[in-house]
């Protein structure tokens, strides 16, 4: 198994008997009606129907009178009216909210239910119904019952996109899964076969968009050659139900469109957008929008004009005029110099609440920093109240071990969505800010930085795929649990094995909070190798702007560690909720793995956990490297009941892990103890290596 078909085997079921009792509910498929997307999604069942149950299954274009035979009905149901809640026999989770999207019920909501002993499917759109026919694959595929299968779903969110960093050039920003799948010299004449079954993987974990390229933006692609290609790429997708969107340039207006300014402001400028705008939707009649990035690491933007983000996007959401677009515009700047890194989004866009057109949503990365592999949630949910804030979480593993450490990152995203902002009293999660049922807003949006590359395998690590496959289901529905759907995962891509797929699951759901001890833990942030942002560099104390270095953000001296957030020090505290302030605000209160994120504790300081912050600090990282063993052994243990090639690509994978993890043990406990002055505690080792030899060892990597 060389990973390629992901989630979507369509293997074989192995049980005689259950397979028999499956054959005997799908002996045909009716697909009503010659919508695309509906007859995408009665090809994929039958498709999925074929494989499973081993029998081909004819699509009807309507029931067979008198027949006895049972069969899958996909109906689109102009009435149909299902509000966002799931109800699903093998993921559990919450059954309801009061969403926007539920109270006019989402045209992408299905209902699966059993009438007259055939299975109905049914929805106000294809798009539904293809929702339907993979949830209804997935109980197949999890080897569910389909007996008087009752099954109610609906997306708590309307935008679910994932954010392609993929340059022109072929090269991925932060991609460590070979170069991009787009192959814009090719286009638009060829297309990859590959597109398609990037839109059934997408499809079937519900993805509605996809923003093709980098936000560090390329004009390229608001050219006619390029919209040519673009527009080659959404004919691909749209039978899917997902639209393609762009990332712009600033400062198009400039580079391609021969004016001598991009001020929002300048008639010129909205002429020129708005004209572009156009033209886009000529070519792409179902263009979902754009994604910016703008005065941000160097990127041009409105401020260059003395303009804030509001102008800029407020004259984007203009240009779409009656289009139905969205203007995406990321929150992720930090102006240099002006303070504390951590409150500096915050202190830009704040004050703009209430300022953006209605098309417009902000688009906030999880945490304040930067996709460390430990942050508190951004202290801007649950400040813009008037403002629709997209989440934007990285797939891509940048800051947690690229494509060689197994790093699932369910239980990350939804840490983030589960934590509360307080912002209307307790429960006020930033999960209901992004799904818009807090404010009641219209529109709403999340955003997972792609982690897929032209490697065969899709992620590089093929437990990559679990993390694009769980932004997929928590976009759908916040809810649902990260190790439901690690265990989802792993029945549909790994083994139907009931102990192996315990065991695995159990490594999945360990495996970030053991990266964070190995790496960053009790919240250590941001000393990673500059640049590559790959293994440990504690030690970096030069960079071109201060808040690139390591001892930014450790503050290590010879009385403690970490960074005084508190009114003593910078006071990012302060943007959160009283509740919150207080909690985080004393280290007495404080959960372990925010501490170092708000406070420089002395490095004898008892914790909660009964140890002194230098014992306690030793502990994780050797605890955590040790974990790395754990997941071997796990891993070893499971090697009859998975593929030979898979098995043996991520034992191969664990091995450079725990090598790598003992590098940022030793790199991390003989540098802050150069600090410290104390001991390695009982019972753990000294690492054999001095602290000059690992230093060595890590600057190999950053060669060019
Ligand atoms: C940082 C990445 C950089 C991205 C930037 C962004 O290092 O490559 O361009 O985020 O999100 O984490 O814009």
């Amino acid at each position: 198994d060389d990973g390629y078909r992901l989630w979507l085997k369509y293997d074989r079921v192995a049980d005689a008997s259950l397979r028999a009792q499956y054959q005997a509910s799908a002996q045909f498929i009716v697909a009503e009606g010659q919508d695309v997307v509906l007859r995408t999604a009665a090809a994929e069942l039958q498709r999925g129907l074929q494989g499973l149950l081993d029998q081909s299954v004819p699509v009807l274009n309507q029931a067979e009178k008198n027949s006895t035979k049972r069969g899958i009905i996909l109906r689109i149901d102009p009435t149909a009216n299902v509000s966002a809640q799931t109800n699903t026999a093998n993921v559990s989770g919450k059954k309801k909210t009061n969403s926007a999207s539920a109270a006019k019920g989402s045209p992408e909501g299905f209902q699966i239910a059993t009438q007259g002993g055939n299975l109905v499917v049914s929805g106000r759109s294809g798009a539904a119904l293809l929702y339907g026919v993979f949830a209804l694959l997935r109980q197949l595929q999890t080897r569910q019952p389909l007996a008087n299968l009752a099954l109610t779903s609906s997306p708590r969110i309307q935008y679910r996109l994932l954010n392609h960093w993929d340059n022109p050039n072929g090269t991925v920003e932060r991609g460590y899964a070979g170069s991009s799948i787009w192959k814009w010299q090719e286009l638009p004449e060829r297309i990859d076969p590959r597109y398609e079954d990037y839109a059934r993987a997408n499809a079937s974990i519900g993805i509605n968009g996809v923003v093709l390229n980098n936000v560090n933006a390329s004009a390229r692609y608001l050219t006619p050659e390029y919209l040519r290609k673009v527009a080659a790429v959404a004919g691909v997708l749209r039978p899917y139900g997902i639209r393609v969107y762009l990332s712009v340039l600033w400062a198009a207006p400039k580079v391609i469109g021969g004016l001598t300014t991009s001020d929002p402001l300048n008639p010129q400028v909205q002429q020129w957008w708005a004209h572009r705008t156009d033209e886009i939707y000529k070519t792409i009649p179902d263009f979902g929008g754009f994604l910016v990035k703008a005065n941000s690491e160097g990127e041009p933007g409105p401020q260059d004009y003395g303009r804030n983000h509001a102008d800029g996007a407020n004259m984007l959401a203009r240009a779409l005029g009656q289009h139905d677009g969205a203007v995406m515009w990321r929150a992720f700047v930090y102006q240099a110099g002006s303070g504390d890194r951590f409150k500096q989004a915050y202190e830009e866009f704040q004050p703009l609440d209430g300022k953006f057109a209605p098309k417009v949503l902000v688009q906030v990365k999880n945490g304040p920093i930067d996709f460390q592999a430990r942050e508190p949630f951004h202290p801007l949910f649950g400040a813009m109240p008037r403002t629709p804030l997209m989440l934007e979480v990285q797939l891509t593993q940048e800051y947690l071990g690229f494509a060689t450490h197994l790093v699932y990152l369910g239980p990350l995203i939804k840490e983030c969505l589960m934590a509360d902002t307080y912002a209307k009293g307790p429960g006020s999660t930033v999960a209901k800010v992004v799904d818009g049922s807090l404010e009641n807003h219209a529109v709403s949006g999340i955003a997972g930085v792609a982690n897929i590359g032209a490697d065969r395998n899709w992620t590089g690590h093929p437990v990559g795929q679990a993390n694009w496959y769980a932004f997929g289901r928590l976009a759908w529905d916040h809810t649902l649990s990260p190790a439901a759907i690690a265990e989802e995962w792993t029945r549909m891509t790994l083994t139907q094995e009931p102990a192996a797929v315990r065991s695995i699951t159990q490594v999945l759901n360990e495996s970030r909070s053991i990266y964070v001890r190995y790496t960053t833990p009790l919240g250590l942030h941001h000393i990673m190798g500059q640049n590559l942002h790959y293994g440990p560099e504690p030690w970096l104390t030069k960079s071109a702007r201060p808040d690139w270095t390591a001892i930014y953000y450790h503050r290590a001296d010879s009385v403690g560690l970490g960074f005084d957030r508190t009114a003593m020090g910078s006071n990012a505290l302060a943007l959160y909720a009283p509740a919150l302030r207080q909690r985080w605000g004393s280290p007495a209160t404080c959960p372990p793995d925010f501490l170092l994120w708000f406070h420089h504790l002395p490095w004898g300081q008892k914790l909660s956990t009964g140890r002194p912050l230098w014992d306690e600090l030793c502990t994780r990282y050797y605890t955590g490297a040790d974990s790395v063993l754990w997941m071997q052994r796990q891993w070893a243990a499971v090697q009859p009941a998975v593929d030979a090639e898979l098995h043996a690509d991520v034992a191969a994978r664990l091995q450079v892990q725990h090598r790598e993890a003992l590098w940022w043990r030793d790199a991390c406990v003989l540098y802050f103890q150069t600090f410290s002055r104390r001991p390695i505690p009982a019972p753990f080792p000294k690492p054999i290596r001095s602290l000059a030899e690992i230093k060595e060892q890590v600057a190999i990597y950053q060669l060019r």
